[in-house]
């Protein structure tokens, strides 16, 4: 794990030259409070969920480190976009992200809106920039994202939480699949395409980030739980009890250690994650 802290690092320092080169400044105002936006967003304290799987799975198919950094980035900037718009008053409507102001409440509605916008173009942008020696692979990595965001995905998920009632186990499953496990399956499932994977891998890294993604909004909901009174939104605990979903936490981590099999002993980071997911206290 301390391997994969060092290289976060790296990732770290490419994301942070990326969004902070002299493309992203501007004497105009209007461009100036975007381009803070975005940033304000991207480097105000995230776990680097998505990036740490990301390069938990490089560490696996033994790829150099700093070929997944720009599709890491591509993804953690689709993230931050989610964060942003599930922020704004007609989704969430919430005031604290990560223990500060959300970015609607610095930066406005509308500049908040456009900071999500710009951060979905620049991330496929990222992707063409960077993999476009091997097309192919560019190319499957932008369908890939797209899908797994778009409306079979993300999108879907968010869709289907703002309409539903909290009490259907079936249907919060399925809305914690897309909301959350489609962008977690991005992150491994996008380096798999990277090194090449077979199909039988590629399948094995989906499950794993599927079962994963619904372990991650399983301890989310526990967390949320603990923290005060949830009984609006979209939780496992509304359904299953606290108990319920910690015995759902449990089985979701094993079905991901199953899920690795085919990879033997070679995957230690990816499972030290699924161990920090369920030991996990925010
Ligand atoms: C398309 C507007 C829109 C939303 C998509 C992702 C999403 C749906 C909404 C974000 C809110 C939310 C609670 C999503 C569930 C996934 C989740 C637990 C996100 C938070 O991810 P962390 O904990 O965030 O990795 P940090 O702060 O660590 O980056």
């Amino acid at each position: 794990m301390n391997e994969l802290k060092e290289k976060l690092l790296g990732f770290e320092s490419f994301l942070k030259s990326y969004y902070q080169s002299t493309e992203f400044t501007s004497k105009y105002s209007g461009k100036k409070l975007l381009f803070e936006s975005i940033n304000y967003s991207l480097f105000s304290g995230g776990k680097r969920f998505r990036p740490l799987l990301s390069l938990a799975t490089a560490e696996f198919f033994e790829l150099n480190t700093k070929i997944v950094y720009p599709y890491a980035a591509s993804v953690e900037s689709i993230h931050t976009y989610s964060l942003i718009h599930d922020d704004l008053p007609c989704m969430d409507n919430d005031d604290l992200r990560r223990g500060q102001p959300t970015n609607h409440k610095v930066y406005n509605e509308d500049i908040a809106l456009l900071a999500g916008d710009a951060l979905i173009s620049e991330a496929f942008a990222i992707i063409a920039a960077n993999y476009k020696e091997n097309s192919d692979k560019g190319l499957t990595l932008v369908s890939l994202l797209a899908r797994c965001i778009g409306p079979h995905g993300m999108v879907a998920g968010q869709a289907l939480d703002l309409r539903s009632k909290n009490s259907d186990g079936e249907l919060m499953n399925e809305i914690h699949l897309l909301k959350t496990g489609q962008l977690i399956k991005a992150a491994t499932v996008g380096v798999g395409v990277i090194a090449g994977a077979s199909d039988e891998q590629i399948k094995a890294l989906s499950d794993f980030s599927l079962n994963l993604g619904l372990a991650f909004q399983l301890a989310d909901d526990l967390h949320d739980a603990e923290d005060g009174d949830h009984s609006d939104e979209a939780s496992m605990v509304n359904v299953l009890g606290k108990d319920g979903v910690k015995k759902l936490l449990s089985e979701k981590s094993q079905k991901c250690y199953t899920s690795l099999e085919i990879f033997n002993s070679k995957c230690e980071s990816l499972k030290k994650l699924v161990e920090y997911n369920l030991n996990r206290k925010f």
